[in-house]
């Protein structure tokens, strides 16, 4: 009765111990995902950006090889309906982090140079204060 137990606990314990280095104490971004669209769309990228440093960054463009144009949105909700709204930076603090989810922050991506079908990877240049720079994938995935 308690060997299947046992076996599962050991390799659940093992496979954490697998997943967790030691956390990356350069800034980061994490969990990036674009929606799935059609070539010429529109589509968003959400992700959340960590900041394990000292000083605090800014994230101030960002550019996709794939798309004409990314710029950082803010979705605003007023008076039951939905805006979205050009932001022309995104600070992130010292040890934060800054989450861009669904109907927050997020990235826009305009002019798609191809379609997204959810398995491709989008690539991404994220830019930040101080002439820094980051790439990036974001999974692409189907709402549906
Ligand atoms: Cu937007």
């Amino acid at each position: 009765m308690f060997r299947p137990f046992l076996l599962i606990s050991v390799l659940a314990a093992a496979c954490t111990g697998a997943e967790s280095p030691a956390p990356p104490a350069k800034l980061s971004a994490q969990d990036a995902w674009a929606r799935a669209a059609d070539s010429g769309m529109v589509t968003a990228v959400y992700l959340v950006l960590r900041n394990p440093e000292a000083a605090g960054v800014t994230l101030t463009a960002a550019s996709s090889p794939w798309a004409e144009s990314v710029t950082l949105h803010m979705t605003h909700e007023m008076n039951g309906m939905v805006h979205m709204m050009p932001i022309d930076s995104a600070p992130v603090a010292p040890g934060d982090s800054v989450v861009f989810a669904e109907g927050g922050r997020h990235l826009m991506v305009s002019g798609l140079r191809r379609k997204l079908a959810a398995g491709d990877s989008l690539p991404l240049v994220l830019e930040f204060s101080g002439g820094r720079s980051l790439e990036l994938k974001a999974a692409v995935r189907s709402p549906y």
